[in-house]
């Protein structure tokens, strides 16, 4: 949450920092600003409310006026080595206004910030309350760097380390000083920063906002404060030593800001599943030998391969979409592995006291591998030397760096906040560590395994064949806008899919929708149920389950519920029962849901659609969260 792109170098600053801050609008669009040295060695600060386009045009028209007056062209350098930073918002305190917007200033400092300072309120005895013109924690940060720079007759190392010693909570933070042209400072506690060596040098949130041909990155850890100083640059500890760190070279795809024709982000991104299947399948099954080749992108795949035979249970621990994907993948390592699995969203995870026996084995899932409260769960974990193996979409993000072993999603980039494909990657990996968990533990048959591979390699034509259904998408959006409230309900793997469905219209519709396990539903939600409501039932093709999950739909169809089913089977009675009914191509049982997923998905961007919404950008959340 919150986007932070700093450069110094040559060129054209404020268009390079217009560039790093479209790339990282994910991270928040309540406001954005930038604070730049102009050629008089001034800072000249531009903020404005809402998203970068806001600021575009307000910074056009400010160093438009700045040139007429001063005759200089600000920030524009070319040549010459400039800097400046730059901040796109989610607020967490104060409104999203323009004066709350970074970055603040006290005296010389202007500070940009991505965390939450806790003890806000203690520090203000610190400074002059009355000095604050805004509403933000981050302000203080300025006011206390300007008492110590005083303090200290302006050694800044000693100001910054002092200043860092008294925040508690998390922060990532910038600052440029107009006593100090040429000079950048950053320091860090919990929410990413790297130092990207190009041309000049950018500091960024995300490596993904900076240009493919930057590859020379450095991560800084937490309590690390970074020095830049006329193109020179020196890392400190939590010590406030000097150290050397070496630059890692990260080779990436660029950021693909480009909808490829498509309206939003989010339903390129959907229909980017089957490719993205197609790809995890490549890189994880051997195809003619119908086996699974499932090895960790990070982390000795052998010592993995020993880890997994003696585990006694694993641990799940995700937040939002991806604490859902966790619980499919409790039903497939239970059914398929014979392991305990637990799973529990890291929020709650990190506040009790979590009890482990030493073979327990903790699967972290992040799409962008920086979630606060993921990455606190993990430093819980490492703290009792257990084992730990990451799900990820980001390599190098931070959950990445630290855990034994990683897998990568594989996903490409996911731009929509409201995670789709990534989901689905998400799927896929759990069944493939499921399976090969079993492998391991020699449970898996050699047959069971090459008809699993056939299955698997069925699912992206499948995955396309449904994304086909596009006028079914259309109509039931458009029927089903006026309802008031969604229960989505599953039974076994097709439970967690009903959370998500729910989840996406939440997100993005912003209708209330409750995702149930459909069993519960006569033990409370069905008293919600009246012709107002709308009940998406997601159901296997046969078994015990299909006929329970039948009979749930019946009594909430008795209670005048409007129903849209989805399913393995293709009956008449189904139809029948439901106002709209999909019916989805024949799969086992396990891989239904990455089929059943889809239409949820769609139908959930349709609403939002319809609703003139911008599905790309819900409403007061954002892709990274980066704050408890
Ligand atoms: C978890 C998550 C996403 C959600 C949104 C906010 O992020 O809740 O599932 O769609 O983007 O964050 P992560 O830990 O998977 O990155």
């Amino acid at each position: 949450m919150c986007g932070i792109f700093a450069y110094s170098g040559p060129g054209d600053v404020t268009q390079t920092l217009m560039d790093g801050l479209r790339k990282l609008e994910y991270r928040g669009y309540d406001s954005s600003g930038i604070a730049f040295f102009s050629t008089d060695d001034r800072i000249q600060c531009v903020r404005a409310c809402g998203d970068i386009s806001e600021l575009e045009k307000l910074l056009s028209d400010e160093v438009r006026e700045s040139s007429g007056k001063t005759g200089v062209h600000s920030g524009m350098t070319s040549s010459m080595n400039g800097s400046g930073i730059g901040h796109t918002r989610w607020a967490t305190h104060g409104a999203p206004t323009k004066d709350n917007a970074h970055p603040h200033r006290a005296g010389p400092f202007y500070v940009i910030h991505n965390g939450v300072i806790e003890n806000e309120g203690e520090l203000k005895n610190l400074i002059d309350p009355q000095s604050l013109a805004s509403e933000t924690d981050t302000e203080v940060i300025a006011h206390l760097l300007l008492r110590f720079y005083k303090e200290e007759k302006g050694d800044l190392v000693k100001s910054v380390f002092k200043t860092m010693n008294c925040l508690k909570g998390s922060y990532a933070v910038t600052v440029l000083c107009e006593e100090r042209p040429g000079e950048m400072i950053a320091f860090k506690q919990g929410p990413p920063l790297a130092l990207c060596k190009g041309e000049g040098w950018i500091i960024s949130s995300d490596i993904y906002s900076v240009g493919e041909d930057v590859q020379e990155v450095i991560f800084l850890e937490d309590g690390e404060a970074l020095f830049l100083k006329d193109q020179e640059f020196q890392i400190y500890d939590r010590q406030g030593r000097k150290i050397q760190k070496e630059f890692k070279i990260i080779p990436r795809e660029q950021s693909l800001l480009d909808k490829k024709g498509f309206p939003h982000f989010m339903l390129k991104e959907i229909f980017e599943q089957p490719d993205v299947t197609r790809k995890i399948l490549e890189n994880s099954i051997h195809r003619h030998e119908g086996q699974l080749n499932v090895k960790p992108a990070g982390g000795d795949h052998e010592s993995f391969n020993r880890l997994i035979k003696k585990v006694s249970s694993v641990r799940i621990v995700a937040c939002g979409s991806s604490y859902f994907a966790g619980l499919f993948g409790k039903y497939l390592i239970e059914e398929f592995a014979d392991v305990m699995v637990e799973v529990e969203p890291a929020s709650e995870f990190i506040y009790r006291k979590a009890v482990f026996d030493t073979n327990t084995l903790i699967l972290f899932i992040s799409q962008s591998g920086e979630t606060a409260d993921t990455l606190t769960a993990l430093n819980r974990v490492k703290e009792k030397g257990l084992k730990t193996i990451s799900l990820c979409n980001v390599p190098n993000s931070s959950l990445d760096r630290q855990v034994d072993y990683g897998f990568y999603m594989q996903a490409g980039q996911e731009v929509g906040v409201a995670s789709t494909k990534a989901f689905t990657s998400s799927l896929i990996w759990l069944i493939l560590l499921a399976f090969h968990f079993s492998k391991e533990r020699k449970t898996l048959s050699s047959e069971r395994e090459k008809s699993l591979v056939k299955s698997l390699l069925q699912l992206p034509p499948y995955m396309e064949q449904v994304l086909g259904y596009e006028d079914f998408f259309l109509e039931t959006a458009e029927a089903l806008k006026t309802f008031s409230g969604f229960l989505y309900l599953g039974r076994g793997v097709f439970y967690p899919i009903a959370l998500e469905g729910a989840l996406k219209l939440k997100e993005i519709a912003y209708i209330h929708a409750e995702g149930y396990p459909a069993g519960e539903m006569k033990h409370g939600p069905l008293a919600l149920i009246d012709k107002n409501k709308a009940v998406v039932a997601l159901l296997p093709s046969e078994g015990i389950l299909y006929d329970k999950t039948l009979t749930n739909l019946k009594e909430a169809r008795t209670r005048g519920a409007e129903i849209i089913g989805l399913g393995g089977k293709d009956t008449s009675e189904l139809k029948k029962l439901c106002n709209h009914y999909l019916p989805l191509p024949k799969l086992p049982e396990f891989l239904l849901p990455v089929l059943a997923v889809i239409p949820l998905q769609m139908m959930a961007y349709y609403i939002s659609r319809s609703f003139g919404y911008n599905a790309d950008r819900p409403r007061n959340l954002a892709k990274s969260v980066t704050v408890e």
